[in-house]
């Protein structure tokens, strides 16, 4: 059993295939700028997702800023406040304004029976999250979109490879964006894709993310978030692994979920109907008077092991200070709560079911039920 477990740890291939990978780019000195690395990872991942307009970016956020960009995107965006801050983040950049919607109990995803009523004459777009890898429900978001002429946004930061009745989650809405940082289930160090459903939009975001070049013509002021080579290196090498790497977190998430279900007070993520997992992060939410200890009693008893849970998502992003209006989070009840109570378990590639338990012990002892 590991000593000190973290939250997640990169999943990473031997030494000696990455170093394979890498010769062709120290031979070429080609390190960036849409390079044969980068190309090759563009054909396999949009091979592996099913999907054509996939464009590879230096980060996820960066990707979820271009596509911004590329729609063209003005005035408010729905969104949801549960998630990491980069969304919100994203459309304050781009100079709009975040409409913040309530979450579902089950899966924390936006509820898209709360959408209609956020609606007004400035909604340019929805901006759900399929978070902790949990699919939003495309069919009620998308016919509200099309009644309001709405485009629809994916963060997809967690849903990578995630299927709905054999359908990828990447070709969902008009966009998604993809994060393939280190902690991902996918990773390429820093990395991460843009999907769109029209292919004029890959040609625009090649464009933006490489500061509005076209040719020689200037057409408008893009930035610089373009993947490296030695990034393209990484995740050709993961992408190898996936699989493998996927079996060994369903493999802890099966034992923490035959663990933790019966215990009175924790509440698990639903599971969801039909849905191909990626097992990227396994969330708890504790009802501190019926377990009879609060989240953040376990997370420091966990601590005290050496073992590193996370409050993912706490606080809400629309808690940021520089909203000005602290009142904000009330808006979004459900949120709030699921914010205030919620720890996500260790999980990674090689965790095992040792640990695993160890975890189910501890969190276990805290419960009312074993005094
Ligand atoms: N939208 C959503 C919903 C997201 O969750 C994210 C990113 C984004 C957008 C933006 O995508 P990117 O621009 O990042 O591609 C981490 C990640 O940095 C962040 O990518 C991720 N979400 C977020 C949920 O988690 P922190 O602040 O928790 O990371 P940190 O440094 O505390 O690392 C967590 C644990 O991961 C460490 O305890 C150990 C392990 N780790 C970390 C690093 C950096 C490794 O094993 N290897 C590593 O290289 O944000």
């Amino acid at each position: 059993m590991d000593s000190k477990i973290l939250v997640t740890r990169s999943s990473m291939p031997s030494f000696e295939e990455y170093c394979n990978e890498i010769k062709e780019i120290w031979d070429s000195r080609w390190l960036t700028n849409s390079g044969v690395k980068h190309q090759t990872l563009e054909k396999e991942l949009s091979a592996f997702l099913g999907v054509s307009n996939l464009a590879l970016c230096v980060n996820g956020h960066q990707a979820l800023e271009c596509i911004i960009e590329v729609l063209g995107l003005k005035g408010e965006v729905i969104t949801t406040p549960f998630t990491f801050v980069s969304t919100t983040n994203a459309i304050v950049r781009k100079g709009l304004k975040p409409v913040f919607c309530d979450i579902k109990k089950d899966d924390f995803t936006i509820d898209p029976e709360k959408i209609e009523a956020l609606i007004t004459e400035k909604t340019s777009a929805i901006m759900p999250v399929h978070v902790y890898g949990n699919l939003c429900d495309d069919e009620a978001i998308s016919k509200i979109a099309q009644k309001y002429n709405l485009k629809v946004i994916y963060d997809a930061a967690h849903a990578f490879g995630v299927k709905r009745n054999g359908v990828s989650s990447a070709s969902l809405g008009d966009a998604s964006m993809f994060s393939f940082h280190a902690t991902k289930v996918f990773h390429s160090i820093e990395g991460g894709a843009a999907v769109f459903k029209d292919s004029e939009n890959y040609a625009l975001i090649n464009q933006w993310k490489n500061f509005g070049i076209n040719g020689e013509e200037l057409q408008f002021f893009g930035g610089n978030s373009k993947m490296n080579e030695f990034a393209a290196a990484m995740g050709l090498c993961n992408l190898r692994h996936l699989a493998s790497a996927i079996a060994s977190r369903k493999e802890v998430v099966m034992r923490y979920r035959e663990r933790l279900e019966g215990i009175k007070g924790l509440t698990l993520s639903a599971v969801q109907k039909n849905v191909e997992s990626n097992y990227a992060y396994f969330p708890v939410v504790f009802d501190p008077a019926v377990f009879g200890s609060n989240r953040d009693d376990v997370l420091n008893a966990l601590g005290k092991q050496g073992i590193g849970a996370r409050k993912y998502f706490y606080p809400l992003t629309s808690s940021v200070i520089a909203f000005g209006d602290k009142s904000l989070v009330e808006k979004t009840p459900i949120a709030e709560n699921i914010s205030q109570n919620v720890l996500c378990l260790p999980l990674y590639e090689g965790l095992g079911t040792q640990n695993a338990d160890r975890i189910c012990n501890i969190i276990a002892a805290l419960g009312k039920e074993s005094l």
